[in-house]
């Protein structure tokens, strides 16, 4: 069933001819699809001063409710993190698919990457970092953000301009719901997919859950499902075929061979 592959060179033949005959191709992406811009992953070693944390711990509301000069420290290292960097040819290439077949991206990723490579996004599973909004009265805050060109230990958080609470990012921390738009979006495409569709699970351990469900929600459619991850993931198995390959050099491979 499970194919390796190398990087972007030699995709398995089965994988060509899954994104040939595709009317639709979901695409659930995860932090190793940005791992090639710069941004680190969630689980793979944190480089840099973040390194002696595990980001899991801080991407929950606890964390926020008990220091969050703290845990905004973290979000702004990370919203000046993603000023730095730019879509890589794997974002790039998707993005040229989705201009000749239907491609619906459900990504857990809180950059804007697809976007910025001019992908349309269907779902934001896990919320946007840029979405910053008050963590009492949830007024959405537009004001500007102070990113510290070195990362600190502890940053005030701006102040809702509303009520004058602490303002958060808007992303999805462990124990919150996932956005409802988002899980509709992602279900509805699920729903969408026939035999002979593709859903391409691209650069995600599988770990996090309701999104980890999705690739076999898309199996159960019938739909082809293609792993594209260096290393095995919890869905790898799960998977019709893998490409053991990073976003960065299979996507652009796959979308050049589907021209072929
Ligand atoms: C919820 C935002 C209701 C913050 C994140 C069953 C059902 C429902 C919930 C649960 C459940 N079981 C447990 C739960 C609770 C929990 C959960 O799943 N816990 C896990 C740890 C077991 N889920 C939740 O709390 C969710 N909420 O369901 O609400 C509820 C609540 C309580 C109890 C029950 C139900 C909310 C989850 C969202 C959490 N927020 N992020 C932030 O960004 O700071 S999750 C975080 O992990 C990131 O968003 C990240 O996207 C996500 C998943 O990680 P991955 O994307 O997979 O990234 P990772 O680093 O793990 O892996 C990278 C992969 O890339 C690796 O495989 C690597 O090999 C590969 N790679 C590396 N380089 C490359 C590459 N691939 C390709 N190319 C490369 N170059
Ligand atoms: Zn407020």
């Amino acid at each position: 069933m499970t194919k390796p592959g190398a990087g972007g060179g030699d995709l398995p033949d089965e994988v060509v001819a899954a994104v040939r005959r595709a009317r639709r191709v979901l695409v659930l992406s995860g932090a190793g699809m940005s791992a090639e811009s710069g941004v680190p992953t969630f689980r793979d070693a944190q480089t840099g001063w973040w390194s002696h944390v595990d980001p899991a711990a801080l991407a929950t509301a606890q964390a926020w409710r008990e220091d969050p000069p703290y845990v905004w420290a973290w979000y702004a290292y990370r919203i000046g993190l993603l000023r730095a960097v730019e879509p890589h040819a794997g974002h790039r290439a998707l993005a040229d698919l989705g201009r000749v077949v239907d491609v619906t991206i459900a990504t857990q990723n809180v950059d804007d990457l697809h976007e910025r490579a001019g992908s349309a996004v269907a779902a934001h599973l896990h919320g946007s970092l840029t979405d910053l909004r008050c963590a009492d009265c949830a007024t959405p805050y537009l004001g500007a953000v102070d990113v510290p060109d070195e990362p600190v230990e502890r940053l005030l958080p701006p102040t809702c301009g509303e009520c004058g609470g602490d303002v958060r990012p808007g992303v999805v921390w462990f124990g919150e719901l996932l956005p409802t738009e988002a899980v509709t979006a992602t279900e509805a495409a699920i729903a969408a997919l026939a035999p002979g569709d593709l859903c391409l699970v691209v650069g995600t351990s599988g770990i996090v859950y309701p999104a980890a469900g999705y690739p076999a929600a898309a199996l159960a459619q019938g739909a082809t499902v293609v792993e594209v991850n260096p290393v095995e993931s919890d869905v790898s198995d799960m998977c019709h075929h893998v490409v053991r390959g990073t976003a960065g050099a299979v996507l652009p491979a796959l979308v050049a061979a589907r021209r072929r």
